[in-house]
Order: structure tokens, then C-alpha cells, then sequence
């Protein structure tokens, strides 16, 4: 199975938290997009983030692999606070192959995915013809528009 991840940091250094996630996927790592800065997303001021997709074999079940970002959020020391707000690391997984999940605890595809430039604009990157619920990326980026999403 195929998953893809968005990560995302705006606290301490955050290309090191991105790359955390990339070594600890070693081996799995399909494909890793550039680092973007990105304005921030949801409406809370703060700072400008880094975020970076990743394809990923997967190497267990998609709880499994939560539980996996899960533990690396928390060895970034995250702190789940403001919804929206700054954090150390995110790592989010975005879709598994063609799974669908109601679960609340892993809802696939990610619910908000479509709205957000700074998982959809990195992804195509990696994944030119990727698909969202049956709807090309591209053209769901294209009426998006940028949202402050830019290649580093
Ligand atoms: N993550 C959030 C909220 N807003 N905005 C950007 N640009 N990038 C993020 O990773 C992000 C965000 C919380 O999940
Ligand atoms: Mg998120
Ligand atoms: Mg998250």
C-alpha cells in the first residue's frame, strides 16, 4: 500500500523536525517533495510554516501507521493545544491507496485536504496525476489558487 503524508512544523527548527519524519520512513520513502514555506492555514496568526509531503510504502496497517506519526509528533515534544495553532511537527496522513475511512480517529481521505494548497500544491510535485476521492489535484489547486505556498 501507497500512503501519502503532509508534515508540518512552525516552532524550533523545523526542517529538522521534516526530516525526522523522513528518517524515521527510511526505506519507505517513495518519494519526498521540496520543503515549502507556507502562509499559515485556519485563520490563527502565527508563524509562516515548512511543510513537505511524502509518498510512503506502507509498511503496516493505516492504525498502525498512525500510531507511528502519532509517536513521532510526540518525540517532536509536540503539545496539543490551540487547534490550528503552531506545533513542532505534524505529520498527517493524507490518503492510503484507495482506502476510505469514516473512523474519526483516521478519517481517509484527510476530510480537509482539498482546502489546503500547502498539502495539495507539494503532493502534485511528487505525484503530477494524483487524485483526490476521484477529482485530479491539479485541477482542485487550480481553483484553489496558492494560499501563500512557496517552493523553498
Ligand atoms: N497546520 C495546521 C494549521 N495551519 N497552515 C499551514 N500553512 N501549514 C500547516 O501545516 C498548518 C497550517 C495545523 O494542522
Ligand atoms: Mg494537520
Ligand atoms: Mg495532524
Amino acid at each position: 500500500m501507497r500512503a501519502v503524508l503532509s508534515t508540518g512544523s512552525n516552532i524550533g527548527d523545523a526542517r529538522a523536525h521534516l526530516r525526522s519524519v523522513v528518517d524515521a520512513f527510511a526505506g519507505h520513502v517513495v518519494a519526498a517533495s521540496s520543503i515549502y514555506a507556507t502562509a499559515p492555514w485556519g485563520g490563527v496568526e502565527q508563524p509562516d510554516f515548512l511543510n513537505q509531503v511524502l509518498l510512503i510504502d506502507v509498511p503496516c496497517s493505516p492504525h498502525e501507521l498512525l500510531a507511528r506519526c502519532q509517536r513521532l509528533e510526540r518525540e517532536a515534544r509536540r503539545v496539543r493545544d490551540v487547534r490550528w495553532g503552531p506545533r513542532t511537527l505534524d505529520v498527517d496522513i493524507i490518503s492510503i491507496d484507495g482506502v476510505t475511512s469514516a473512523d474519526p480517529e483516521l478519517t481517509l481521505p484527510h476530510p480537509r485536504a482539498r482546502e489546503r494548497a500547502f498539502v495539495l500544491i507539494p503532493w502534485l510535485e511528487v505525484e503530477p496525476d494524483a487524485a483526490l476521492e476521484g477529482e485530479a489535484v491539479a485541477g482542485i489547486v487550480e481553483k484553489l489558487g496558492a494560499q501563500g505556498v512557496r517552493r523553498l
